[in-house]
């Protein structure tokens, strides 16, 4: 169970659907795979999503901090010191999908050596989850159309849509026009990942107050801290901090500020050992979660899933599963399929993944 190397791999693969939101776009899956081997011949993998517009990283930056800095500090431990592995990662300041996916690829490895799964290694609550779709930025006809897509093909009937444009009236067009379209049939919610202020937050949470929205999702910016705070206060759903909380110390002080009231956690920055803090910390504070997703692929998707089943609080709310759909491929052998809005997890060990090597081969771009 010694680990003797970590390997980062730049890989790259289109989107047939580029996402747009507030704070950025993605055309490419410009992710990183990492390997970790140990001395019985054991592989874990998991995937770091570079997000610059979130957290500062980028594609090289994740392959030289796992190069030069990680992977030093994690060879010859273990796959059982994952606490001493957290340590020594927490010693380089940020880069939180490079660490979260080192810290995976350690639970994938684990698993697989104990012949178990990871999600029943961190709880092992429930085998699936209801999927949420997330709708980025597009004309009101477009995005319902989308939503149908969804429905039709994967029966996904719950829907976070894109906001924080201006004027807001064109985001809360869309989600009229969602709910005409589909009545009380779908379940909605709105992220928009810092694009208004919180003035602008309160009158389009107003324009659309007879829609029977789930949450509200970073509408407005942390850092206007006074801002934020009066937002909270009047609105009637939760409000979700997703990049405000980074860490388990961030969604305390968000938490207890009065800046949110739900947290989204994702395995792409918080890994499992992580966000198994976030969650314990939620659950001491009575609060609600929901599984983000970071556009991930499918291995990240898989990560997610494998957290998400693992509690009841995880698992009770659709989770953000389903952006992998919009890639025009993936390093899978056996793709994750979505089926009657339910993602199930692969019953074998690790994660319950396994990477297709010619589709890595084709895909890598350090070669
Ligand atoms: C989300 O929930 O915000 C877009 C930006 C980011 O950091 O994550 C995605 C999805
Ligand atoms: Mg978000």
């Amino acid at each position: 169970m010694k680990i003797t190397a970590v390997e980062a791999i730049p890989f790259a693969i289109p989107y047939s659907k580029p996402l747009r939101f507030a704070s950025g776009e993605v055309h490419i899956a410009e992710h990183v795979l990492v390997r970790v081997h140990t001395d019985d011949g054991i592989v874990g993998v998991a995937e770091a999503p570079p997000r610059p517009f979130t957290y500062g990283e980028t594609q090289d930056g994740i392959v030289a901090v796992i190069d030069k800095v990680f992977a030093p500090q994690v060879i010859g431990l273990t796959l059982l010191e994952r606490e001493v592995v957290t340590g020594r990662l927490a010693r380089t300041v940020g880069n939180p999908t490079a660490k979260s996916a080192v810290d995976m690829a350690i639970w994938d490895a684990l698993g697989k050596s104990l012949g178990l799964p990871v999600a029943e290694l961190l709880g092992g609550y429930t085998d699936r989850m209801r999927v949420s779709h997330m709708l980025g930025f597009d004309d009101p006809a477009t995005m319902v159309a989308e939503a149908e897509k969804m429905r039709d093909t994967y029966g996904i009937t719950t829907f976070k849509v894109k906001v924080g444009r201006r004027p807001v009236h064109l985001d809360t067009a869309v989600v009229r026009a969602l709910r005409d379209r589909f009545g009380a049939d779908v379940d909605l919610y709105v992220d928009g990942n810092r694009g208004w202020t919180a003035s602008e937050s309160a009158r389009a949470m107003k324009e659309m107050a007879d829609l029977g929205l789930l949450f509200a999702e970073e509408l407005c910016p942390a850092d206007d801290v006074i801002g934020r705070r009066w937002l909270v206060g009047q609105l009637d759903v939760p409000f979700i901090a997703d990049e405000s909380v980074p860490t388990a110390a961030d969604v305390t002080r968000e938490i207890l500020a009065g800046a949110a009231t739900a947290i989204s956690i994702k395995t792409a920055r918080t890994g499992f050992t992580a966000s198994r803090r976030v969650h314990h910390l939620a659950e001491g504070l009575g609060l609600e979660v929901v599984i983000g997703n970071q556009i991930d692929g499918q291995v990240g998707t898989a990560c997610a899933l494998a957290f998400g089943t693992a509690f009841e609080s995880t698992s009770r709310n659709a989770g953000e599963l389903s952006n992998f759909l919009d890639m025009t491929d993936d390093l899978l052998a056996h793709p994750l399929q979505i089926s009657d809005g339910h993602l199930h997890r692969c019953a074998s060990a690790g994660i319950g993944i396994e990477i297709d090597p010619d589709k890595l081969a084709h895909y890598r771009t350090d070669r």
